[in-house]
Parts: structure tokens; C-alpha cells; sequence
């Protein structure tokens, strides 16, 4: 059942801080011999912006602790550097072909084994908190709180098991406040628990919080070597792809243009600080070529730095309240993020390569007691890893299938003499979102050989002699032997991985995922209102999955006009509406609009019974009185609506071919959302009012 969203304004951070003073004793005995584990993960912090691993740019003290106190990995490296299948990979030691989330379209399958799932199974109490991204409800948590889709930097809704949660503020102090109070107040003292602290920051578009919002004004960030790649020596893929600071970043990126999502206050306090830049930008903008590409280099990497500073002030209370709470000693502290980033390396921002920043990834492990202080590994590590490194963590044998190795022994000094030589990447998501070329590839200690399938291209890079990727030597007679035996084991990784299709299409990927997904989605009643007033706007999750509606509706003349439900909108969203008296209905996803229309016209003043349905499959079928009358293709939404769902009319951007907001001027009675399949007989039995 849906709730209406409170609005709940967060002013808790002096109660938290006032509840957190309980001792060490609260410590259940038992719970040192299994350690407790606190993942903290950002969402594209490169590890060029961590102080710890280079502090060139900015200083992370907070997160610096963490490398003080334990290791560095210098060499951690993800299998797909893109947000949502690093995300699927961590929970699942699988790589993306393995586990269905081989790019951000693609939607969790929650039913598949988890680490968190198996530490809850074997006592642990499990948390979430923050980005989700993986589109279905979490599974294997005993409590989460989630951003929707990619979540906003200000005023987030929180996805709870008990429903959605409007708070107000900043995202990054939100997330952190809820993360103590988890801690504080909602822990089970009698056993270990797994808190995941999942920040959106520092994802695009680097909005910067009301304390940071003056930062690094004044300061000449450092530009990289590489600013003004021109992508010679290589093939053609790194030229086209669109990731540049010199062309790609949009007024919004750059802050040019008002930011939406903050309140009148957050507004004003925002334009005190932009109002007077911007200003001064357009009285002198910036020449093109050069030195635009400097000035907005300097733009963007001063609201990414904000952002991060945010970050690793988040980070300092996290530390410090598990100090307070004595619980610091028998807590595996972990900071990564999702993937690296470009902080204009190769002139981009962003990320999906597998040249170094943004395939490497930073990761930090603090485990008192065990891990000497301050130490460094350079092992090829990836995020594979992590699951079997949580199991071993907790005393589980992390299962054969998954993909990666705990790193425990690594952790401990002690690196296994069949520890691994070499690393598998494979990124898919081509076209969307900056074209960058699919590709796959392997890196070993020195080398690294990249594949571009569609193509047929090849590039081939020695890290030692040129470390910033420049010089393929793909095709060059004194490589010649490097080049074959890094296309054996690329073969060989294939195979022991089992991604065995490396062309295999995406659609194909989608499909499985649709099917495993319409098996494992709970089918329920999401919303039932007897007498549905116009106007009225909820708040709900309903993508990635099979839905129906249903309504009683009483046109007042023939050919009426109007939006009976619309949810979402010129991005994702469904809706159902009457185009002179014709019933309609239509999902939208990814900006694609698929549309089906009834033959017939409602008769005016008679009260009948419209169904509508999105299959698992994405078919679409619309029902007047329990009878069929139009069905087609569609699509099962691949985003949540950032706009809630509307009753009477569609008071955003349209979702159908309509002029918005489209009023419908009749009766709507016994309004029903169904999410999952629907009862079979479904249409039949709401319009007979079961
Ligand atoms: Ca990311």
C-alpha cells in the first residue's frame, strides 16, 4: 500500500550526536571473533582525488584515515567501470555477463545470491544506505534506505521498506545522518552487522553543498598532462567518443544555467555564491579552444572537489562515531568507489574506458588489529573481489562460482603465490551516454590489450613506457610476441569466466534479465482508491517491473477528452488517457514513446471499466468492461519516473502524444495500481467490482 510522502525535515545531526555516546560495553562479546563491516562507497571518486593516493589536487583527510589506519591498494581495478554493474558485481563477485547488469539499463535480478544476503543468513544484520541504482527492490538487507534512480544532491526521497521518504537538505549529509542513526539507534548490539554507506556524490552533476559551495574559489586546480589529448596513436575510438571538458560538458554541468531541485532558501544561498561567477563568465566568456577548455576544466573540477570535501567530511563523522560508540576495533572499514573517473586525463570527464582512471578504482581497508597500519599493496586486485573478501570476513567459504578471491590474505601481508596475473574487463554500453566504443580487454602487471569488436580493432599499451595510454603498439613487430600471448589470455579469461559471447547483442541481455525478473518480482496491490480525487500525486517505484491499472470512468460527452492516470513523464512513465473519447494507454522509456488506442470511442455519460496492462515482456493491452480491446509492443520501464504519478490530469511533461497537463473533465471511481503480473481474469474481475 502506498504512502503519502512525508515531508520530513531532517534536524537530527545534535540528537545523533547526543545518542551516540554509549561505550564499548554495548559490544556483544561474541561479535569480536566475527568483525563487524562498514562499506563506505562513492560514486565516481577517482582516486586522483583522494589525498591518500595523490595530493596534488585536494586533501581528504577524513578518508586519509582510513590509509593511515590500514592498506592502500594502489592496483584495484573493476571488471565494467560504469555505475550500476559495478554495483551488481560487488554484491555478487560475478562479472556483469554473469550476473545481467551489463550496463545502466539493465535491472538487478534481487533473486540471485548476494554477499549481503549470505551474511544475513548467517547472523549479520544487514544495512543500506544511499545509491542503489539497480532499478528492482533491494534484497538481503534488514533495513534500507535508497535514492531513486540516480538520486538528486538536494532533497531526496529515500526508498524504505516502509515506503518513500521525502527528506530536505543535501543528499550527502542526509545519507550520512541516516547511516549514524542506523548506527546509534537501529543496531542489534547482540550481533555484527554490514552497514553499506553508498554516497551519490561525486556523480555528475557536482552540485556542491551550502558549506562548500565557496571552496577552491581563488585556487589554479592542477591540469592533467594529458588535457590536450588528440587521441593520435591509438584507433579511432578514443576520438569519437563524447566525454570531453572542451565540448561536452552542458551549461547545467558548468553551472551556468539555474540548478534545479533546490528550495527558495538552498536557492538564494546558491545564487550568492554562482550569481557573482557567472556573471563575470559572461562579461568575459572564455575563446574556444584553449582557453575554454582550461576555464571549464577549472568549473568542473572545482564543484567535483566541493563535492568530494563533502564526501570526506561524511567520512570523519562515520569514523568518529564508531570511536564513540567503541565499536572502531572490531570494524573492517572499507572506501571505494563504484569506478575511477576522468578528472580531464585524455581531455574528458567521466568514465566507461579501460585506460587507467577510470578502470582503476581507489580502495582503502582499515581492519584494526590485522592490517599493519599505513601499509601499500600493488597486487592486481578488482571488484570481484569484495563479496568473497566479506564472506571470508564473516568465516564463510566464499562459494566457488563467484569470480573473484578474497583479499583477506592480502590483508594480512601474506600474498598467495597463485595470486592472479591478470584482470578481465568488458564494457557494453554503446551508443548510449557518450559513445564510447564496447569493448573488452586484459591488463597484466606491464600490458594491456584492449579488443573492439565492432571494428575488428585492436590497441596495445606498455605501461611501463608509456603509462599514460598515448602510443598503441598494437601491430608493432617488436611486441608482436606480448600481443599474442595477451589475445591467449584474453581467450583463456573468457573462458574461465565463461563470457563466452563477447558480441552478444544487449536486447539479449535485457530479455533474460525481463524473464527472471517477471519470476522473481512479488505481484501486489500497490494502491487501491475508492474515489480518486483529480489533482491528487503520489510518489512510487514501478519501473523494471510488470504492472496493471484499472478504473471506473464516466465521460460527461462524447469524445472527451483527457488524462485518467499518468505517471512519469517525457523520459519514463505510463499513462492512461482518452483521446476524443478513445482510451489509450502508453509507456514511455528512455524518451521512446509506445503507444495503443481502442478502436471505439467511451459512450458519453456511462459509467465503464478501463484496464490497462505492461507485461513482462513489455506487451501493452488495454480492456474496456473486462474485454480486450487493443494490445502491442512496449517496454517495461528502465528508470523509476522522476515525476509522480497524477490522477485527472498529467501536470508535468506529457508521457503520451498529448498537450499537458490534459484535464480530464469526467468521474473516476475505484482507481487500482497493480505491480507484477495480475491476476489472471484480471480486467474481468475489476470491472465486475471483485
Ligand atoms: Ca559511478
Amino acid at each position: 500500500m502506498l504512502r503519502p510522502l512525508p515531508a520530513v525535515l531532517l534536524a537530527v545531526l545534535p540528537v545523533v550526536a547526543a545518542g551516540c555516546h554509549s561505550a564499548a560495553a554495548a559490544t556483544a562479546p561474541a561479535a569480536a571473533a566475527r568483525p563487524n563491516l562498514l562499506f563506505i562507497m562513492a560514486d565516481d571518486h577517482a582516486f586522483q582525488a583522494i589525498s591518500a593516493y595523490d595530493g596534488r589536487r585536494t586533501r581528504t583527510p577524513n578518508i586519509d584515515r582510513i590509509a593511515a589506519g590500514g592498506m592502500r591498494f594502489d592496483r584495484c581495478f573493476v571488471g565494467n567501470s560504469i555505475c550500476a554493474p559495478a554495483r551488481a558485481t560487488i554484491l555478487t563477485g560475478l562479472h556483469s555477463h554473469a550476473n545481467g547488469v551489463i550496463d545502466n539499463r539493465a535491472v538487478f535480478d534481487g533473486g540471485q545470491p548476494t554477499f549481503p544476503k549470505m551474511l544475513r543468513a548467517a547472523g549479520y544484520q544487514t544495512a543500506i544506505i544511499g545509491k542503489w541504482h539497480l532499478k528492482s527492490t533491494p534484497t538481503g538487507f534488514d533495513h534500507y534506505e535508497v535514492l531513486q534512480g540516480q538520486g538528486p544532491y538536494y532533497n531526496p526521497v529515500l526508498e524504505t521498506e516502509d515506503g518513500p521518504v521525502r527528506h530536505h537538505g543535501y543528499t550527502t549529509e542526509i545519507l550520512t545522518e541516516r547511516a549514524l542513526t542506523w548506527l546509534c539507534e537501529r543496531r542489534d548490539a547482540g550481533r555484527p552487522f554490514l552497514l553499506m554507506l553508498h554516497h551519490k556524490a561525486p556523480h555528475r552533476n557536482w552540485q556542491p553543498g551550502p558549506r562548500e559551495l565557496d571552496l577552491f574559489e581563488g585556487v589554479d586546480i592542477p591540469e592533467p598532462a594529458t588535457l590536450f589529448d588528440d587521441y593520435s596513436g591509438r584507433t579511432a575510438a578514443a576520438a569519437e567518443q563524447e566525454m570531453t571538458v572542451a565540448r561536452h560538458l552542458t551549461d547545467y554541468d558548468l553551472k551556468l544555467v539555474p540548478q534545479r531541485g533546490l528550495d527558495e532558501e538552498q536557492q538564494s544561498r546558491w545564487q550568492a555564491s554562482y550569481g557573482p561567477r557567472n556573471a563575470a563568465w559572461r562579461a568575459d566568456p572564455p575563446a574556444p579552444g584553449p582557453e575554454r577548455t582550461r576555464r571549464q576544466y577549472q568549473r568542473f573540477l572545482k564543484d567535483y572537489l566541493r563535492v568530494v570535501a563533502a564526501v570526506d567530511r561524511s567520512v570523519g563523522r562515520v569514523l568518529d562515531t564508531l570511536d564513540r560508540l567503541g565499536l572502531a576495533a572490531n570494524t573492517v572499514v572499507v572506501y571505494t568507489s563504484d569506478q575511477g573517473f576522468y578528472l580531464g586525463e585524455h581531455g574528458w570527464f567521466d568514465k566507461r574506458w579501460m585506460y587507467e582512471e577510470s578502470f582503476r578504482t581507489p580502495l582503502l581497508v582499515r581492519w584494526p588489529g590485522v592490517v599493519a597500519p599505513g601499509s601499500v599493496n600493488v597486487d592486481l586486485v578488482q571488484n570481484i573481489d569484495f563479496a568473497p573478501t566479506f564472506l571470508e570476513l564473516a568465516g564463510l567459504e566464499p562459494p566457488a562460482w563467484m569470480h573473484g578471491r578474497s583479499l583477506v590474505p592480502l590483508l594480512r601481508g601474506r600474498r598467495p603465490a597463485d595470486w592472479r596475473r591478470s584482470l578481465y574487463y568488458h564494457y557494453y554500453e554503446y551508443p548510449d551516454s557518450h559513445r564510447v566504443a564496447r569493448h573488452r580487454g586484459v591488463r597484466t602487471d606491464r600490458y594491456k590489450l584492449i579488443s573492439f569488436p565492432a571494428t575488428g580493432e585492436w590497441e596495445l599499451y606498455d605501461l611501463e613506457r608509456d603509462p599514460r595510454e598515448l602510443h598503441s603498439v598494437w601491430g608493432d613487430p617488436a611486441y608482436a610476441e606480448v600481443a599474442a600471448e595477451l589475445r591467449a589470455e584474453l581467450d583463456r579469461l573468457a573462458a574461465r569466466y565463461g563470457d563466452l559471447e563477447p558480441d552478444k547483442p544487449r536486447e539479449e541481455f535485457y530479455a533474460e534479465s525481463a524473464a527472471r525478473l517477471a519470476a522473481g518480482v512479488e505481484a501486489a496491490e500497490r494502491l487501491r482508491l475508492p474515489d480518486p480525487r483529480p489533482g491528487e500525486l503520489r510518489a512510487d517505484s514501478i519501473y523494471a517491473t510488470p504492472l496493471a491499472l484499472g478504473v471506473f470512468v464516466t465521460p460527461p460527452a462524447e469524445e472527451a477528452d483527457g488524462v485518467i492516470v499518468a505517471h512519469g513523464g517525457a523520459s519514463f512513465g505510463y499513462a492512461l488517457w482518452l483521446d476524443r473519447g478513445r482510451p489509450c494507454f502508453a509507456v514511455r522509456d528512455q524518451g521512446r514513446l509506445f503507444a495503443i488506442r481502442a478502436p471505439e470511442r467511451l459512450p458519453a455519460g456511462r459509467e465503464c471499466h478501463l484496464a490497462a496492462a505492461l507485461g513482462a515482456d513489455g506487451r501493452l493491452e488495454l480492456f474496456l468492461d473486462g474485454d480486450r480491446v487493443a494490445a502491442g509492443a512496449g517496454h517495461v520501464l528502465g528508470l523509476n519516473p522522476q515525476e509522480g504519478m497524477a490522477i485527472g490530469s498529467d501536470p508535468g511533461s506529457a508521457v503520451g502524444d498529448y498537450e499537458p497537463p490534459f484535464p480530464f473533465p469526467g468521474r473516476l471511481r475505484e482507481l487500482v495500481l497493480w505491480q507484477g503480473e495480475p491476476p489472471a481474469g484480471f480486467a474481468a474481475r475489476w470491472a465486475a467490482g471483485d
